[in-house]
C-alpha cells in the first residue's frame, strides 16, 4: 500500500518527537534555567565558541618572565584585604587553571594597608606569573576634605532605613570611589593599559584559549563585561540628575554612537527608572571587568569623575563604581567597543554567566542565579542585547 507523502512526513515527525521525549526523560535532570521573560531566549543557551575577530593563541612567547615577549601591557588586578586570602587564592586558582597558566600575565594586588608576608607568599605560590603588591596612596583612599562627616552619618542612617547595603560602612564608600576614579592613577599602573579585575571568591568555569588582552587591543574594544544587572535605585537617586547636569555643561563628550537608550529604558522596570530619576539602573557588573584604562584616563572621564566626586554622592549616597563606569561608557564611548564576553564562564555570588560550551565545567548552562527566584528580575542583559546587541 502506497502511503501519501504528507502522511509519511507526519509519521516521521511523530517518531522524532517520541525520541525527543525519551531523551528529555533520561538526560540528567539539571535545574531548568528560568526564561528571561516572555519571548526572550537566553543567548547563553546557544552554542558558544570564541569571539569573532583576530585571536592570538598561547605560544612559547607567553612563557613566564622576560621570555614572555608576546604579552602586552596588561595585568590581572585585585583590590583585596589580607583577611580575604583564602577567597583570593580560590579565585586565582580558577583563573590560572582556565586561562592565565597559558599566558602568564602578572597579578597586581592593591590594599589600603600593607599586605602580610603570608598573603604574598601564598598568592605567589599559585601562579608562575609575577605578583606585585602595592599599598594605595593615602590621598587616593582617604575621604576627601569636602565631605562633611556629620552629613555623611546622617545620610548613611537614612540609606540604611531604605535597606541600602553597607551604607554606613565608610570603607565601602571609599572602595567604590577608588574603583570609580582612582585605581588607574596608581603609579604602579603607569605603564599598564589593560586590566582584568578579579575579586576574591569569584569563579571561572570555562577554558579560554586566546589572549583576551590582545583580543581587546586587536579588535578595538574598550570594555568587556559578563553580567548586566539592575542596581538598587535607593543607592543612587542623584547620580543621573548629576550626570545630566554634567552633560549640559559638556555636550561635546556625548559619543554619536552612545547607548543612551539602554541607560534610560523605562519599559522593563519603570519603578527603578522613576526612583533613580531617569536612569534604568542597568549596569555592567563591575566585579568582572576587562578594560582599557585609556578610557578612564581620558579628559571626558576625568571631568565626569571630578564632577561626581565634588557632588558628594560617593558618600552622601552610595554610588557604586558599577553604575558610574557604566554610565560613562554608555555616554562617552562608541557602544560597539563594549564587548560581552559570553564565552567566559563566571560567578560572583549570586549571579552567573554560564555559556553553552564543552569548554565549561562546574556551572549550569544558561542559569543566571542559584539564589532565590526573585533574583531573576535583577537580570538586565535583555536590555543590553535589545539596544546594543551581542557584540
Ligand atoms: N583592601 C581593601 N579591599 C577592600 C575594602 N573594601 C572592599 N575591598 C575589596 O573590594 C572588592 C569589592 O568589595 P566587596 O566587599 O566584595 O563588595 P561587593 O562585591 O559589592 O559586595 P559582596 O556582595 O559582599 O561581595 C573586593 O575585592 C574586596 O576585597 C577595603 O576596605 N580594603
Ligand atoms: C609597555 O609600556 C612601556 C612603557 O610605556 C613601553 O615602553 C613598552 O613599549 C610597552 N610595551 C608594549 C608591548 O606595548
Ligand atoms: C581599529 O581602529 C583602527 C583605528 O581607528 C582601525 O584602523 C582598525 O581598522 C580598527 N580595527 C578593527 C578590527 O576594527
Ligand atoms: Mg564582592
Amino acid at each position: 500500500m502506497a502511503v501519501a507523502r504528507p502522511v509519511r512526513a507526519l509519521a516521521l515527525a511523530a517518531i522524532l518527537l517520541w525520541f525527543f521525549f525519551i531523551w528529555q526523560l533520561f538526560t540528567p535532570s539539571s535545574p531548568r534555567p528560568k526564561p528571561l521573560g516572555s519571548l526572550e531566549r537566553d543567548p547563553n543557551l546557544d552554542p558558544t565558541g570564541e569571539p569573532e575577530g583576530h585571536l592570538v593563541y598561547a605560544s612559547k612567547d607567553y612563557a613566564p618572565g622576560p621570555a614572555g615577549t608576546a604579552r602586552i601591557n596588561a595585568t590581572l588586578l585585585a583590590l583585596v584585604r589580607n583577611e580575604e586570602l583564602d577567597g583570593m587564592l580560590q579565585a586565582m586558582r580558577d583563573l590560572e587553571r582556565t586561562w592565565n597558566h597559558k599566558f602568564n600575565y602578572p597579578w597586581t594586588f592593591f590594599n589600603d594597608v600593607p599586605f602580610s608576608d603570608e598573603f604574598k607568599k601564598k598568592t605567589q605560590a599559585v601562579t608562575k606569573a609575577e605578583c606585585r603588591y602595592h599599598v594605595i596612596p593615602k590621598e587616593h583612599w582617604e575621604v576627601p576634605s569636602w565631605i562633611n562627616n556629620d552629613l555623611f552619618k546622617e545620610s548613611a542612617k537614612m540609606l540604611e532605613e531604605q535597606k541600602v547595603q553597607y551604607a554606613s560602612m565608610v570603607s565601602y564608600h571609599q572602595m567604590c570611589r577608588w574603583n570609580s576614579g582612582l585605581f588607574y592613577k596608581h603609579p604602579a599602573l603607569a605603564d599598564m593599559q589593560y586590566y582584568w579585575r578579579v575579586e576574591p571568591k569569584v569563579h571561572f568555569f570555562c577554558d579560554v584559549d586566546y589572549d583576551v588582552f590582545r583580543y581587546m587591543q586587536d579588535n578595538n574594544k574598550t570594555y568587556g563585561f559578563t553580567i548586566n544587572l539592575y542596581d538598587s535605585p535607593q543607592s543612587i537617586p542623584n547620580l543621573w540628575p548629576e550626570t545630566l547636569k554634567f552633560l549640559a555643561e559638556h555636550p561635546e563628550y556625548l559619543h554619536e554612537r552612545n547607548a543612551m537608550n539602554w541607560l534610560t529604558d523605562k519599559d522593563r522596570r519603570p519603578e527603578h527608572n522613576k526612583k533613580a530619576n531617569g536612569y534604568s539602573t542597568c549596569h555592567f557588573w563591575s566585579n568582572f571587568e576587562i578594560a582599557d584604562m585609556s578610557f578612564w584616563r581620558s579628559k571626558a572621564y576625568e571631568d565626569y569623575f571630578n564632577h561626581l566626586d565634588r557632588a558628594g554622592g560617593f558618600f552622601y549616597e552610595r554610588w557604586g563604581d558599577a553604575p558610574v563606569h557604566s554610565i560613562a561608557l554608555a555616554l562617552f564611548e562608541d557602544s560597539s567597543r563594549i564587548h560581552w564576553f559570553r564565552d567566559i564562564g563566571y560567578q560572583h555570588i549570586p549571579f552567573f554567566n554560564c555559556p553553552n560550551s564543552p569548554k565549561c565545567k562546574g556551572c549550569v548552562t544558561g542559569r543566571f542565579t542559584d539564589g532565590e527566584a526573585f533574583l531573576y528580575k535583577e537580570d538586565c542583559r535583555p536590555n543590553w542585547f535589545k539596544y546594543v546587541g551581542y557584540g
